[in-house]
């Protein structure tokens, strides 16, 4: 009898919340970059947030650096099924391995502003690839930012895509980047992040691509002294909990995390795009010695022409449906 209301109670979604005494004493959360950034400060501020607003019953360790799988970052999705990571804040690029539709925030020129990334992550496209990586096991509770996705080397200007010809440009091995490089003349060199700093110390490789959110803290400007300002690609991040974890948490302790995930994460977008008008771009240059190309509309449609099969291939991949309802949305919200 207890067992049937039990299960009753589960079908309609209210089995009994797990009690705390049954909560691991540290939960891990995962993140591929320091603490230095505006996702690495967001996951301190919710580690401390969530211990306070559960009374303790809740503690997380962050774990920057990609330190929970030795600097393989596309395993960290992984890692968050397998619940070798409780938590992550983390980047759609490296995620894209396991769940595919998430290479949509690399198809090349399709974002052209941030009022078109939030209106397709607060739209139905963001509920479906919310979706799909519940379907594999890790829980979305909110969509943060890396950034838009700019070009850096050590070189040359590059205005053109012929400027790109020979370059070596670090990438994340995430074949849509790879391909992309290619398409425009470059030689792609993948690399993790943490190996990458090297490279880009010892000039081993002479570009690479990422927001200036990243490129500033992470002092790229010291081995780079061109910038080119094309917002190729957006980078959202999100922070998921494992399902395994998940499934311990009481329904109490779920609520609050989504609330506080949602807060935190809110914050964390405004703070990944702070200062990224034109005045603190302008700034580059005085700060930081970086000569600045922005390009102009004319000069991004060379790099989009050139770029476009590899759209059109991963548009398929990715699933013509979804990317045709989010070309929809952008065609109102540019
Ligand atoms: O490796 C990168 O380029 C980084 C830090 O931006 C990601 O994690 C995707």
């Amino acid at each position: 009898m207890i067992l049937r209301v039990v299960l009753f109670l589960a079908a309609l979604g209210l089995a009994p919340a797990p009690v705390s005494a049954q909560y691991k004493s540290e939960h891990k959360m995962s993140l591929v970059v320091t603490e230095d950034t505006a996702w690495g400060r967001a996951a301190n501020r919710f580690a401390d947030a969530i211990k306070y607003r559960t009374q303790g019953r809740i503690t997380i360790k962050n774990y920057f650096n990609s330190e929970l799988f030795a600097d393989k970052q596309t395993s960290e999705f992984h890692v968050l099924q397998q619940g070798r990571a409780d938590f992550a804040i983390g980047s759609t690029i490296n995620w894209s391995p396991h769940v595919k539709e998430l290479n949509l925030f690399a198809l090349p020129f399709l974002f052209p502003s941030y009022k078109a990334v939030d209106a397709v992550q607060a739209g139905e496209p963001g509920r479906r690839l919310f979706n799909h990586i519940e379907q594999k096991g890790v829980i979305p509770i909110a969509w943060g930012e890396n950034g838009f996705r700019e070009l850096t080397n050590s070189k040359r200007p590059i205005r053109r895509p012929d400027d790109l010809h020979g370059l070596k440009v670090r990438v994340v091995g995430v074949a849509i980047f790879v391909e992309i490089f290619q398409a425009l003349g470059a030689e792609p060199v993948t690399l993790n992040w943490g190996q990458a700093q090297a490279a880009f110390r010892e000039g081993h490789v002479d570009a690479q691509e990422n927001p200036i959110a990243l490129i500033v803290p992470y002092r790229i400007w010291a081995h780079h002294r061109h910038v080119t300002l094309w917002r190729y690609a957006i980078d959202p991040v999100i922070l998921s909990v494992s399902a395994r974890t998940w499934a311990t948490f009481s329904r109490e302790d779920q609520s609050a995390i989504r609330k506080l995930g949602e807060e935190i994460m809110a914050e964390q977008k405004k703070e990944s795009r702070e200062g990224l008008d034109g005045l603190f771009l302008n700034n580059l240059q005085r700060l930081y010695g970086m000569e600045t190309v922005q390009l102009s509309p004319i000069e991004i449609k060379a790099f989009r022409d050139k770029t476009r099969p590899v759209y059109g291939k991963w548009a398929e991949e990715i699933g013509a449906d979804l990317v045709r309802s989010v070309e929809k949305i952008l065609e109102s919200v540019k």
